[in-house]
């Protein structure tokens, strides 16, 4: 008796370190369970302290994919697609990742048609979706700022009302003399103000200097709004301990953040896939639940890219193991919840 009451006492005690020990487990992190999609489940999202919450102010962490740059591979930005990466991969998010120089919005306003196809697809499939500003090679948010209060005046007024919608403002503001305070700040209030016009409550993300890796001055100068969150990038084979220390800090300060845009490879996006570094930043993204998008979805052949070179030029879907790359494997185990414990 005294045995087995010792074995029930060890026993009870594992049961509930181990329901403890994930917090945000039980009815998380699917895009589809008991036949309802994640939209349908969790609803309109909300920021309550430093956590994405469902509409019952829950924790949640939702995860998926980036596309490329959408000027390149928007054709993978359709129905087909992104269903199959909702129901083999598991992915509640697409990011439609719209850049606006190297070829993309300023040479062709078209560009945008491949948004709205991946809003659309969104919706229908009960999946969120990230609006993308991708500034990359303009660095200055501020350099189109009229153009981009143009693009969310229009995507506010068409989708405010659908709880998919998630606005990433301005992808990854770069340059020395691009800062928080003269630059970034000042930008996202004037576009937050454009959208919230149209649009009361879905969440919006603002990027922070240096590609998106310092959420923590960000979180020392908060934008005076509801539902904002700060951007933080990473490469795993670039970025680790001292990019997270930036994370954590932004946490202690109250800024919540949102990891819109990470690869497995070097910042290059391309130099291999660094899985152990991928894995602790995962571990510590799921601790700290930190919602996530993954770069990319192209068969470039570069090692970000989710398929292997040259496949699916029909941009179909339905990839088996030999049609995705190394890091594409890797990507699906972990939206799968195949790999983090
Ligand atoms: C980011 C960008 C993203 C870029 C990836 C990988 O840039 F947001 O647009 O994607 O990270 O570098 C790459 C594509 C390439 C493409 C190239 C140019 O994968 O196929 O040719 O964009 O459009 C980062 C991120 C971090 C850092 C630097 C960059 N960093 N960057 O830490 O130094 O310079 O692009």
């Amino acid at each position: 008796m005294k045995v087995f009451g010792k074995i029930a006492l060890v026993a009870g005690v594992a049961f509930l370190l181990a329901s403890c020990s994930n917090k945000y487990k039980d009815d998380t992190r699917l895009a589809i369970e008991d036949g309802r999609t994640v939209v349908e489940r969790y609803g309109q999202l909300q920021v309550i302290g430093t956590d994405l919450c469902n509409q019952d102010g829950k924790p949640v962490q939702i995860r998926g994919i980036s596309s490329h740059g959408l000027q390149w591979y928007g054709k993978y930005a359709n129905e087909d697609v992104i269903k199959w990466l909702r129901d083999d991969w598991n992915c509640q998010l697409w990011r439609a990742a719209m850049y606006i120089s190297e070829g993309g919005y300023l040479s062709s306003k078209a560009i945008k048609n491949r948004v709205i196809d991946s809003v659309d697809a969104c919706i229908k499939n009960g999946m969120y979706v990230m609006i993308d500003w991708h500034v990359l090679g303009t660095k200055d948010p501020m350099a189109h700022l009229d153009l981009a209060k143009e693009f969310f005046d229009e995507m506010s007024k068409k989708y405010g009302q659908y709880p998919n919608i998630i606005y990433e403002i301005c992808n990854e503001p770069n340059g020395d003399n691009v800062t928080w305070e003269n630059n970034i700040k000042p930008y996202a209030e004037e576009v937050i103000k454009t959208i919230r016009a149209n649009d009361p409550n879905n969440i919006i993300i603002v990027g922070t200097p240096i590609w998106s890796s310092q959420p923590q001055i960000a979180a020392k100068n908060q934008i005076k709004a509801k539902n904002i969150m700060y951007t933080v990038h990473f490469y795993a084979g670039t970025h680790g301990k001292e990019h997270r220390r930036n994370v954590k800090k932004a946490l202690k300060l109250g800024a919540p953040v949102f990891c819109t845009e990470w690869g497995t490879t070097m910042a290059s996006g391309d130099g291999g896939v660094f899985e152990k570094s991928t894995l602790e930043w995962m571990k510590f993204f799921e601790e700290n639940n930190i919602s996530w998008a993954n770069w990319a979805l192209n068969n470039k052949g570069e090692d970000s890219g989710i398929l292997a070179y040259g496949k699916d030029k029909e941009a179909k879907g339905g990839w088996t193991d030999k049609d995705l790359s190394p890091d594409g494997k890797l990507i699906r185990k972990i939206i799968r919840n195949e790999i983090e414990k």
